[in-house]
Parts: C-alpha cells; sequence; structure tokens
C-alpha cells in the first residue's frame, strides 16, 4: 500500500477540524459525531488543543493527516509538525480571507519547500468570498516568496461542516473526492521499495502518554521498517547516543491506534520501549547512521508559580493539594507538554514556563478537573539578554473594528505598553 502524509493547517476555526472530520467519514474511518476534537476541554472551548493524527485509506493509499491547532500559543506544535509531513491543505475562511495565523504557518510551509493544496472553506456563509478570498491567498503566497511551483497550487472550494469540496464554484459536488483525488495526485509518496531496504530511521516529532506504557514517540520512519522488539540506538542531533529497545508498535487506523509487528518507511508510528525520548531524535539501528536534522523547540515566553493553597479558602475544593502531588503532576505532564518547562528548584513553589497564557490555563484547567488544588502566581514576561540586548517576546494583533472605535481601541492598547 502506497502512503502519503499530510498536515492540515490554517488560522484558528477556519474549519480544520470540521475537514479532517469529514475526510475521516468519507473513506468510512469515522462515523458521524466523531471528531478528531476529542479531549473534553477540546469539545467545550471548540478548538483544538492538540495535534493530533489520523490515518485514512483511499483508492489503495493510505492517507495519514495531522490535524494542527490554530491558536497562536499552540504555533510551535504545527512547526514540528510540518517537518515530518510532505504537503499540507491550507485551509482559508472564504468570508474572513488569510489572517495572521495563515500567514505563520504558510510562511512555514513554504520555508520548508512544501507545495500547499489551498482549501477555501465555508463557501455556504452567506457572506462568503470565495473569489476575494482566492486572490487574497495568491497575494499572500507571492509575499511570502513562493516558488513558481508552490505559486502553482491547486484551489478547492469547500464546505468542511457538508463534506463537500470542489474544483469551481459551479461545480457539483456532494462529496471530498476531488480532495482525496488531489491529495493521491499532488502530494509526494512517502513510501518506496528503495526506503525500506535502508537502515532504520525515525524521528519523532510529538510524545504521547500511556499509563502501562509510559512515555511514547510519534514519528515517521524515513527509511528502513520497524519491527517490534528490535534493539536500536537513540541518537540525539548533537551526536550523543544511547541504546533502547521499541516494545510496541502502533500504526493509525483512523482515530484508532492499532498494534502492529512492523511498518514501512514513509509511515507514521507510535513507539513505547523509549522512556526518556524526545522530539528531534533519531531512532536508528546502526550506532554509526547519521541523526537527522534537529527540530526545533520553541522557548517558552511566560512564568508563573505554582505553590499549595495556604489562602483561607485551602482545602475546600480539591483532593490533591500538597506540594508532593503537585509536583509528580507537574512531573507526569513534562513527559508530553512539549513546549513547557518546570523548575523543581524552589522551596515553597514550582516555576512553571510556558508558550503563553493559554498554554498555562490548559494545564491548570486540566489540573483542577483531575482534584488537583492549588495557588498561582501572576504571569511574568520572560526576558532574556542576546549581544547586551534585552529582548523581550511579542505577539501581533490584528483588530477589525469601525473606524468610530479605532481611538479606544488604541487607547486600551497603548495603556498596556501595545
Ligand atoms: N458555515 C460553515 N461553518 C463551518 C464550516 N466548517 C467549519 N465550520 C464551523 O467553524 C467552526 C470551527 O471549525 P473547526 O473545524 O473546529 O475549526 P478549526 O480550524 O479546527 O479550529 P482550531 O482547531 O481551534 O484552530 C465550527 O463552529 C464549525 O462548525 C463550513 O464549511 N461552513
Ligand atoms: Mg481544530
Amino acid at each position: 500500500m502506497e502512503i502519503r502524509n499530510i498536515a492540515i493547517i490554517a488560522h484558528v476555526d477556519h474549519g480544520k477540524t470540521k475537514l479532517t472530520d469529514a475526510l475521516m467519514r468519507q473513506t468510512g474511518m469515522a462515523e458521524e459525531g466523531v471528531s478528531m476534537d476529542s479531549n473534553a476541554l477540546e469539545k467545550e472551548r471548540g478548538i483544538t488543543i492538540y495535534s493530533k493524527n489520523t490515518s485514512v485509506f483511499f483508492r489503495d493509499t493510505k492517507i495519514n493527516i495531522v490535524d494542527t491547532p490554530g491558536h497562536a500559543d499552540f504555533g510551535s506544535e504545527v512547526e514540528r509538525v510540518l517537518r515530518s509531513i510532505d504537503s499540507v491543505i491550507l485551509v482559508v475562511d472564504a468570508q474572513e480571507g488569510p489572517m495572521p495565523q495563515t500567514k505563520f504557518v504558510l510562511k512555514k510551509s513554504l520555508e520548508l519547500g512544501l507545495k500547499p493544496i489551498v482549501v477555501i472553506n465555508k463557501i455556504d456563509k452567506p457572506a462568503a468570498r470565495p473569489e476575494w478570498t482566492h486572490d487574497e491567498v495568491l497575494s499572500l503566497f507571492m509575499d511570502l516568496g513562493a516558488s513558481n511551483e508552490q505559486l502553482d497550487f491547486t484551489t478547492l472550494f469547500a464546505i468542511a461542516k457538508e463534506g463537500i469540496a470542489k474544483f469551481n464554484l459551479k461545480d457539483e459536488s456532494k462529496d471530498l473526492i476531488p480532495l482525496l483525488d488531489t491529495i493521491i495526485k499532488q502530494v509526494p509518496l512517502a513510501s518506496s521499495d528503495e526506503l525500506n531496504e535502508k537502515p532504520l530511521r525515525i524521528q519523532p516529532f510529538n510524545l504521547a502518554y500511556d499509563n502501562f506504557l509510559g512515555r511514547m514517540a510519534i514519528g515517521r520512519i524515513y527509511e528502513g521498517v520497524v519491527k517490534s522488539g528490535v534493539n536500536v540506538f537513540v541518537k540525539k542531533p548533537n551526536g550523543e547516543i544511547r541504546s533502547g529497545k521499541i516494545t510496541k508498535v502502533f500504526t493509525f487506523h483512523g482515530l484508532e491506534r492499532k498494534e502492529v509487528t512492523e511498518a514501512i518507511a514513509g509511515d507514521i508510528v507510535m513507539i513505547a520501549g523509549l522512556p526518556d525520548i524526545y522530539i528531534g531524535e533519531t531512532i536508528c539501528v546502526d550506532a554509526n547512521q547519521e541523526a537527522l536534522p534537529a527540530i526545533n523547540i520553541d522557548e517558552p515566553t511566560i512564568s508563573l508559580n505554582f505553590l499549595v493553597n495556604n489562602s483561607p479558602f485551602a482545602g475546600k475544593e480539591g483532593k490533591f493539594v500538597t506540594n508532593r502531588q503537585i509536583r509528580e503532576r507537574l512531573e507526569k505532564e513534562l513527559e508530553v507538554n512539549v513546549g513547557l518547562k518546570i523548575d523543581f528548584a524552589g522551596n515553597d513553589f514550582f516555576k512553571v514556563y510556558g508558550r503563553g497564557e493559554l498554554h498555562i490555563a490548559i494545564l491548570l484547567e486540566n489540573m483542577r478537573r483531575e482534584g488537583y488544588e492549588l495557588q498561582v502566581s501572576q504571569p511574568q514576561v520572560i526576558f532574556k539578554e542576546k549581544d547586551g540586548e534585552v529582548l523581550e517576546p511579542f505577539e501581533e494583533i490584528t483588530i477589525d473594528v469601525p473606524s468610530e472605535m479605532i481611538g479606544t481601541v488604541i487607547e486600551k492598547l497603548s495603556r498596556r505598553k501595545g
């Protein structure tokens, strides 16, 4: 079976997950109502927090799809994913047109040499402007320095919510076959006999955790065939090396993971048995194999302290309230939460570093629901010094307002040093 790997990228809320869900339904991998946004917080907030893998089967091809989060706090997660796939579906809302995060993820994709497939979504909205959106997307490609080949992208118009995609607005279409056919035609083939012959090299781009199996790596098999039970070496990008054993191999099958005895080059797999595996390392079989190029992980931008609740309301809400319990929970979080750093050295607090307020808020909300009770300090921006200069992380903001509101908005922003 041939394998193709794609990621779905877009600004927040432009319909990535709805499109992924519809692709699963179209290919019979999921029933109506099943969604990639499977986590409780994701369902409630209607946003994707964690990038997730699914695999669908179409015309003798396995298509591995990674649905990515659109919120800027999780932007670095998208970057990691982009390193491990061969093409992207860029989803753009037909009413809003390209937005800041559209630009960010498209820029990263173009820099990596990927050739996107553009899906202009939500053409059913009464105020949709699909043709205008197409022109805006084209000029964005040009502004970002797309190559001639990248500029020659295929555009589809879609109603992800209803599982419909078409090449021309006038076309009749009842399904996503036009999109699936485009994927088969345009996404470079990831698998080949030639790659299978080579010695194994896998690079993890994501981590997962299982109560029985511990930390697991989700990665792409660049070369070779992986078998469960095989002894391997793990190489860091700087050449440092250690040995280990792969105890279990899973591939994706819709949203399910399926245990297999072996998986071939090009596929995306989940691997158990390497408790200290980390993003960007290379899993190989021969100590002399070259490590794959590093995958950068963005640095934290804010920090705050987590501490035991010693306020007058202590003990009213949570079951887990002690220093030790909070510490153990945070240590567990570090197993999978890639953008997170924690300094455990403090006497009566833990200093938690994250990618943004939403990143930390999700952790806190998850802890609260699990029965933890704790206090947190106000978030502080992390400054760093480089070449004698103090650097500060910043965000870009775009606000669409009627012109009579501009004054108020600017005033409020400047009061916050915007
Ligand atoms: N009218 C209309 N609404 C849509 C369509 N596709 C998605 N939506 C709606 O847009 C909202 C966001 O859809 P999602 O698929 O969750 O968007 P997303 O890009 O995955 O969002 P994040 O993962 O949070 O970045 C939901 O309320 C959907 O119902 C469409 O084709 N037409
Ligand atoms: Mg989503």
